[in-house]
């Protein structure tokens, strides 16, 4: 390791390398050699100490010892067919688990693989660290034409809550340490850390190399909300006529399960979660007003949002949706916001009553503002809620026992409602357009953290990686429901729930295409048209051919039957579930966000 004196920065360092004597040269003299490490056990050693378990990555130079070393050292490396699916997979660890998902990728081409899923993580708010391995600097930054020369870190920058990289070996600890406090605090998110190809061999004193790790204390520290700020947000939802809590996916990821349960229930107040927040209160909660979204969203005079942010997903706050008389005007509530971030308030409507703080610290502020004399809300709003709820449900049940040839969206999912209602504590993976929005609205879910989905981009492409994560950080059986289009973007990773047996069980809701499966090319030429597949494809064989079981299913019950010996048997599973390829709408339920052409 001829290089570590010579390019050691820091003062530390510099005497490391003088104090101790080198192992190969310590013989000669008679002294006995000093213990060294490295790199490599370095990087492992920190991420370690700091509770880390699993990475999720690819192998490729320079990382490729490093993921032997990881596996050895007694870590779990989970290894990706593409590294888009490996950091999928972190990115939504760091949502199930509150600690920071790992995913290690090769330099440029595979970092560039791993980008979107930072982006996406820092998106959504959820800690994930990119640890890619890079080129020489000295020849990337002369644009010499290195091996897979980029300068990653400047490209990973804008996409990152936080980007460093490490030269030194003593510095790997801090290098860590930060990436962990930076995904983790404030407002979580994705965080980039680079790790040149000379830093794993860089030899130093073992004993000077433990001491310059860093355990991290309280690497998300509780943020205790103002007093006068909870007054004023309690203030506010009291003199409410028609109030609505509004949960969403920061929630579910706070973990203050109990606590938001309390809120809600002892307020009284009808409570809308946001997708990945269904399961927070069980969806069939007497003040889930779910099936009323429709109709509180306009006539609520009061909001509190928690951990939800008002992006597209809420109509920014305004418009129709919100009573507004036109698609930019304001609808008249007041609102409450319980964030972490003091940035979000007011980014789209102003906020009355901003809570700016972490989600346990505010609830339970809240809640100590609420006793038992705390005024419910005027019965006319809740049983007009319950009433518009009960309409809803009626006519959806009525959709659901309709049985036709081939299967609805409906007929299967009312089966996926019942495995998941009989399986409360699977994890329910949801990609695709009309695959996403019909399990959205029909399937119900019971527990908090189970289901996961495309998040705030609408992004295709999760399916698979968020499958590996959810059934290796859980344990938990996983229960995927694909548009067919969604799942090919991550289909391959199919070998790797096989590789590591993980109990996955796939349902593809085929319908030969993009939002549907019955277009013709315009022209009338032989090639097809942009949005279908070929006809009837057999994606079971897919699973089939990595040793895992496929089934081709046409009816409801065909499907029942797959699905309960899928979850009985915990083997990775692929259901292609055939369904009208006419069924679906475009982009599902925002056909609206599709631009209209003017020239017709
Ligand atoms: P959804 O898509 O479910 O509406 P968003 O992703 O838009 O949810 O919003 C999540 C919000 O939760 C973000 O504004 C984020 O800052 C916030 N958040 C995340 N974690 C916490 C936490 N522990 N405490 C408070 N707020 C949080
Ligand atoms: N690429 C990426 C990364 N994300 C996207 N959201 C899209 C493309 C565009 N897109 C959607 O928004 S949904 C969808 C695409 C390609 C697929 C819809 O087809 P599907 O679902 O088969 O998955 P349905 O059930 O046929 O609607
Ligand atoms: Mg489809």
């Amino acid at each position: 390791m001829p290089d570590t004196a010579t390019k050691s920065a820091t003062p530390s360092a510099t005497a490391t390398a003088q104090d101790a004597p080198k192992v190969a040269g310590g013989t000669e003299s008679g002294v006995q050699p000093q213990p060294e490490t490295d790199g490599f056990h370095l990087v492992i050693d920190a991420l370690k100490l700091n509770g880390i378990d699993t990475v999720f990555g690819l192998p490729g130079i320079p990382i490729t010892d490093l993921t032997r070393k990881l596996q050895v050292a007694g870590m779990r490396v989970i290894s990706f067919r593409h590294e888009q699916n490996a950091g999928y997979a972190a990115s939504i660890a760091g949502f199930l688990t509150q600690k920071p998902g790992i995913c290690l990728t090769v330099s440029a081409p595979g970092f560039l693989n791993g980008l979107t899923a930072l982006a996406h993580a820092t998106t959504n708010c959820f800690p994930m660290i990119l640890i890619s391995g890079s080129s020489e600097r000295e020849i990337v930054d002369l644009l010499q034409g290195d091996y897979e020369e980029m300068d990653q870190l400047a490209i990973a920058k804008p996409l990152a809550k936080a980007a460093f990289r490490v030269l030194h070996a003593e510095d790997i600890g801090v290098g860590v340490a930060r990436a962990i406090r930076a995904a983790l605090s404030g407002r979580p998110g994705g965080v980039y850390l680079d790790l040149p190809a000379k830093l794993f061999p860089q030899a130093i004193d073992a004993a000077a190399g433990k001491g310059s790790l860093i355990k991290v204390v309280d690497a998300a520290p509780r943020q205790i909300p103002a007093p006068d700020a909870v007054k004023r947000a309690l203030d506010l939802l009291k003199s409410a006529k028609k109030p609505l809590i509004i949960l969403g996916k920061g929630a579910a990821y706070a973990q203050a399960d109990a606590d938001i349960r309390a809120l809600v229930e002892k307020t009284g107040v009808p409570y809308l979660p946001m997708s990945m927040a269904k399961g927070l209160l069980p969806d069939t909660h007497e003040q889930c007003a779910s099936a009323a979204r429709s109709f509180v969203l306009p006539e609520a005079d009061v909001v509190m949002l928690i951990g939800a942010r008002l992006n597209w997903l809420l109509s920014h706050g305004k418009g129709k949706t919100w009573g507004g008389a036109s698609a930019k005007t304001w609808g008249g509530q007041k609102f409450v916001q319980v964030d972490i971030s003091p940035q979000e308030a007011d980014s789209n409507v102003r906020i009355d009553a901003p809570l700016v703080g972490d989600i346990g610290s505010c609830v339970k502020a809240l809640l100590a503002g609420i006793d038992t004399r705390w005024p419910k809300p005027p019965p006319e709003w809740t049983s007009a809620v319950a009433d518009r709820k009960k309409k809803n449900v009626a006519k959806m049940a009525e959709t659901l026992t309709k049985d036709p040839s081939p299967m609805s969206f409906q007929s299967a999912l009312n089966v996926v409602r019942d495995i998941v209602k009989a399986n409360p504590d699977a994890i329910l993976v949801n990609e695709g357009a009309n695959a996403l929005d019909f399990t959205r609205s029909i399937v119900d879910m019971y527990k908090p953290r189970k289901r996961i989905d495309v998040g705030t981009w609408g992004i295709m492409g999760i399916g698979m990686g968020y499958c590996v994560a959810a059934a290796a950080v859980t344990g938990q059986q996983v229960i995927a429901v694909e548009g067919d289009s969604a799942f090919g973007f991550s289909g391959m990773e199919t070998e790797t729930i096989c590789r590591y047996k993980l109990p996955v069980c796939i349902v593809i809701m085929n319908n030969n295409g993009v939002y549907r499966g019955d277009e013709a090319n315009p022209t009338g030429g032989s090639d097809p048209s942009p949005l279908v597949f070929v006809k009837d494809a057999r994606y079971e064989k897919l699973m089939e051919a990595f040793g895992g079981v496929g089934v081709h299913v046409t009816t409801p019950a065909e499907l029942r039957k797959a699905m309960e010996e899928a979850i009985r048997s915990r083997k990775p599973t692929l259901i292609n579930a055939v369904i009208d390829e006419g069924g679906g709408t475009e982009s599902g339920r925002i056909t609206s966000l599709n631009p209209a052409a003017k020239k017709k």
